[in-house]
């Protein structure tokens, strides 16, 4: 079988399991290989006060640059945490710089109502052009209301809601959406899959605790997923089952959101569900 590769933009975050730190191992888990364009190095995510922040913006253009040289190719481009306006104006070059099979872009930029520490609206603006360069976009209901310019909903979210979401994101790009995080019900939480005008939810056991990284883990996984062939329907019931485990398994122990979720004890259930 050919090596299957895949380019991830992204953070490193050395603490609290997001971005490049979750990414990386579960895309090898899978038996993908994960090449990483770190975009930034951090000593923690961005909910920790007081974390480091290295900024690679100018690393970003001379590594593909090189890998350009090598003639290597990939068979994916998966984007997630940008800095800044550049950086997204980065990842546009080497979308051009490398066909691929699919671009899946995780436009990174907020959660629960609200945009993440050091984002701006100017940076939503840009991030608006970025999804035009998708094929796969993978927002949560934060971050689709902002592209959308859409008032939050807090608490339930109607199915009426998240399908106007994808509606209104379908007439800015032509990417297949899925929209993670939707608060179907207090038992319940969600994923919306919009493809061609079919619109799906997929439910699973809500836990009444959050933690944070675990769009990344959905992110990475689906892309795992499809790369291995399987279709945009099926690799979001695998990533939602795949969360859902690993929220489990962290419920046992940590007590902390920042922390992340242990999705480590849960690689090789993942495994099988991509067999
Ligand atoms: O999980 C999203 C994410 C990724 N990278 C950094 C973050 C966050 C969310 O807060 O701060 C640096």
């Amino acid at each position: 079988m050919e090596q299957k590769r895949i380019i991830a933009i992204n953070d490193i975050s050395c603490f609290g399991k997001c971005s490049l730190a979750v990414a990386t191992p579960i895309l090898s888990a899978s038996g993908v290989e994960c090449c990483p364009v770190p975009t930034a190095v951090l000593s923690t995510h961005t909910a920790f006060s007081g974390y480091t922040f290295r900024d690679l913006t100018a690393d970003l253009i001379p590594i593909a640059e090189h890998w350009k040289e090598l003639k290597l190719d990939f068979n994916a481009i998966y984007s997630g945490y940008l800095g800044s306006k550049e950086q997204i104006k980065a990842v546009e070059k080497i979308i051009d710089m490398f066909p691929a099979d699919f671009v899946l872009v995780d436009p990174v930029m907020g959660d629960n109502g609200v945009l993440y520490d050091g984002f701006s609206y100017e940076f939503v603006s840009e991030m608006k052009k970025l999804i035009k360069r998708a094929d796969i976009i993978v927002p949560n209901v934060t971050e689709s209301a902002f592209l959308t310019d859409t008032p939050y909903e807090k608490g339930i979210h109607t199915k009426e809601y998240i399908l106007s979401l994808c509606q209104k994101l379908s007439k800015m790009c032509d990417a297949k959406i899925v929209i993670t995080g939707i608060n179907i019900n207090n038992e319940e939480i969600g994923t919306a899959v919009f493809e061609k005008n079919e619109f799906t939810i997929i439910g699973r056991e809500k836990f009444g605790v959050s933690y944070s990284g675990t769009g990344d883990v959905f992110a990475s996984t689906l892309a795992s997923a499809l790369i291995l062939g399987k279709n945009l329907k099926t690799s979001a019931e695998i990533a939602s089952d795949f969360v859902t485990d690993c929220i489990k398994e962290t419920k046992k122990t940590s007590g902390d959101r920042n922390y992340g979720v242990n999705f480590e004890p849960c690689l090789e259930k993942l495994i099988k569900y991509l067999k």
